[in-house]
């Protein structure tokens, strides 16, 4: 589905400059559109979740931990394949007004691709270098998107996602080094050619709702401030878009149709994408792993 298609259903939730500002810079933050029960229901379960975490050694299916991860000091990078964790986070994933917020932003009908929260701890100097979503999990057009939830108050300092305005039109870089390796980032020559000092902070407190369309350039700092900075990310695509590789992390509930009905007919958009690794025989550790974010 096309932003012209797109236009001709009235948005439920965003305003229409807000759905048109997405199209036009590739990303959006927005305030005040999530009821404080989910904000606190997913607070609640992250705490819970972290503390599930302390007794583990290595990661797992369900945690992606950094070094320094002890009973006594949690470093959970990601809490992956979010709504197999937890029926709650499916239910918010499925039937909250996030999804709602989807189908302003890619049409009445919505797949569910995946979902992960990922955490930015004090004094580990992590970052997230720049890359684009869709070469770790392509589909047939560019609709797919991040809707990511802030779980506590995300200022500047507490390294936000950051995007470039307008790099959804540019080109889909290859996210591998020069031997071929994947990398899960942009190579620096690459980064080089691409202004980057237009570059947008999503910023926002508590509950603050950010959309990044798959094309989107955007990294993230490190977290200079003393408290952790949670965002539970959940991807979605219109319902005619179709991976044509495996999901990095799939879940239970990957290809669910969350609003609308299925498509009958894949939109092919012709632009070419680099192809990824095929994670179903590769494995998928995490951006972090994929970046050597550990520190
Ligand atoms: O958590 C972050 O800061 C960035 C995450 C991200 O861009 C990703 O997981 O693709």
């Amino acid at each position: 589905m096309t932003p012209d298609t797109i236009r001709t259903h009235p948005p439920k939730v965003l305003t229409a400059a807000q759905r048109e500002a997405y199209f036009e810079t590739g990303f959006l933050a927005v305030e005040g559109l999530i009821p404080l029960a989910w904000l606190q229901r997913l607070n609640a379960l992250s705490e819970q979740f972290i503390d599930a975490s302390r007794p583990i050694t290595r990661s797992n299916e369900a945690f992606d931990i950094g070094r320094s991860h002890s009973p006594d000091h949690p470093h959970v990078r990601r809490l992956r394949a979010l709504v197999d964790r937890h029926p709650d986070f499916w239910r918010f994933a499925a039937e909250s007004v996030l999804a709602d917020i989807a189908a302003d932003l890619v049409g009445p009908d919505v797949k569910f691709h995946s979902s992960k929260l990922n955490y930015k701890w004090p004094g580990t100097g992590e970052v997230v270098h720049w890359h684009q979503d869709i070469p770790a999990w392509p589909h047939t057009n560019y609709s797919p998107l991040t809707l990511g939830v802030y779980l506590t108050d995300c200022p500047a300092e507490q390294g936000p996602l950051t995007c470039i305005p307008g790099s959804q039109n540019g080109p889909i870089f290859v996210h591998r080094d020069e031997a071929g390796a994947w990398t899960g980032s942009v190579r620096p020559a690459d980064m080089a050619t691409v202004d980057q000092s237009g570059a947008v902070d999503l910023v926002g407190r508590a509950g603050t709702v950010i959309a990044i369309n798959c094309r989107t350039l955007h990294a993230s700092r490190a977290n200079a401030t003393a408290r952790v900075r949670p965002v539970a990310l959940f991807v979605y695509s219109s319902a005619d878009a179709f991976a044509w590789m495996p999901a990095p992390t799939p879940t239970r509930h990957t290809g669910d149709i969350v609003r609308g009905a299925a498509a009958t007919v894949a939109h092919l958009d012709p632009t070419p994408c680099p192809v990824p690794p095929d994670w179903s025989k590769l494995g998928y550790g995490s951006i972090f792993v994929a970046q050597k974010a550990e520190m």
